[in-house]
């Protein structure tokens, strides 16, 4: 089998051609698809019919993942290592608590001391148009900023929450589920810049979605420099905004990415994706 990357934006992301993820694949083709993933940021790959089981057997070759025990109402009721980001109406017609999941910038479960090392988003129904997912890069962002910045903040710390990233539905809707999410939540400090534990580079690593404030800095101050930070990683020449189609698979790695679901559906249209989540390695601290 010859994989082959196309890249599908200047600021990130390649296609992955020449991979048949129905079938096991070999040691070597994994190698191949890690280092164009480290190498790209985001992979994308077409026409992949692929059962939960598959999708589930395909992400487990990049970590342990994580069973969402801590979001648990929203998981594959059959596969627990399956999230479910959906327009579908509930059983008894009310509206999806996950409609409006990942609307703002983020970077998937930076509010843990474990954040998410990676997520694999699978399409099953998409509409005819719109349910796109924008993606920026943050060694990009990073990169780009001045060197009086840069000293600024390379030592810095912010406090990322649960309790803000929290849609305000899920927390209408549900105010009990929410409150148990939030509870298993506590908010965290995580480095403002994070040094990518495989290719030593460093990223930006703050979100408009989860970063509250600048630890050791007055509210005025942390507002000026986040909003700063948070529209200059997510500017135009950074990112890369995917429209979805049906057996679509984007693997993301959220130590040098930012992504948000944009929220360009007309009303009624039904979006069901499925979510892996691979595991990470211990990043941030706790706030006391
Ligand atoms: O639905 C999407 O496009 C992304 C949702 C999200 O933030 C996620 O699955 O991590
Ligand atoms: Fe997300």
């Amino acid at each position: 089998m010859t994989i082959t990357f196309k890249r599908v934006s200047y600021g990130l992301g390649a296609e992955v051609q020449g991979v048949d993820l129905r079938k096991p694949l070999a040691d070597a083709d994994v190698a191949t698809i890690r280092q164009g993933w480290l190498e790209h940021n985001i992979l994308l790959f077409r026409d992949q019919d692929i059962t939960p089981e598959q999708h589930i057997a395909f992400s487990a070759r990049f970590g342990k993942l994580d069973d969402h025990d801590k979001l648990y109402k929203y998981r594959h009721p059959e596969h627990a290592e399956i999230f479910i980001v959906t327009t579908r109406p509930k059983a008894d017609g009310s509206p999806s608590d996950t409609r409006e999941t990942g609307v703002n910038w983020h970077s998937d479960m930076s509010y843990t001391l474990k954040p998410a090392t990676g997520s694999l988003l699978y399409c099953v129904e998409i509409p005819e148009v719109g349910g796109d997912t924008m993606f920026s890069n943050t060694y990009l962002a990073y990169d780009t900023l001045s060197e009086g910045m840069k000293k600024l903040i390379d030592p810095l710390w912010a406090v990322h929450s649960y309790a803000y990233a929290i849609h305000d539905t899920e927390k209408g809707r549900n105010p009990e589920v929410a409150k148990a999410h939030i509870d298993a939540n506590p908010p965290v400090m995580q480095p403002m810049v994070r040094i990518h534990p495989e290719t030593g580079r460093k990223a930006l690593y703050v979100s408009e979605g989860a970063t509250t404030q600048i630890v050791g800095m007055t509210p005025d101050e942390s507002n000026g420099i986040l909003q700063y930070l948070f529209r200059h990683s997510v500017i135009p020449e950074y990112t890369y905004r995917h429209p979805w189609r049906p057996r679509d698979l984007v693997m993301w790695d959220n130590r040098c990415t930012m992504h948000k679901a944009l929220r360009d559906r007309l009303p009624g249209a039904i979006r069901h994706m499925h979510r892996t989540t691979i595991l990470g390695e211990p990043c941030g601290k706790p706030l006391v």
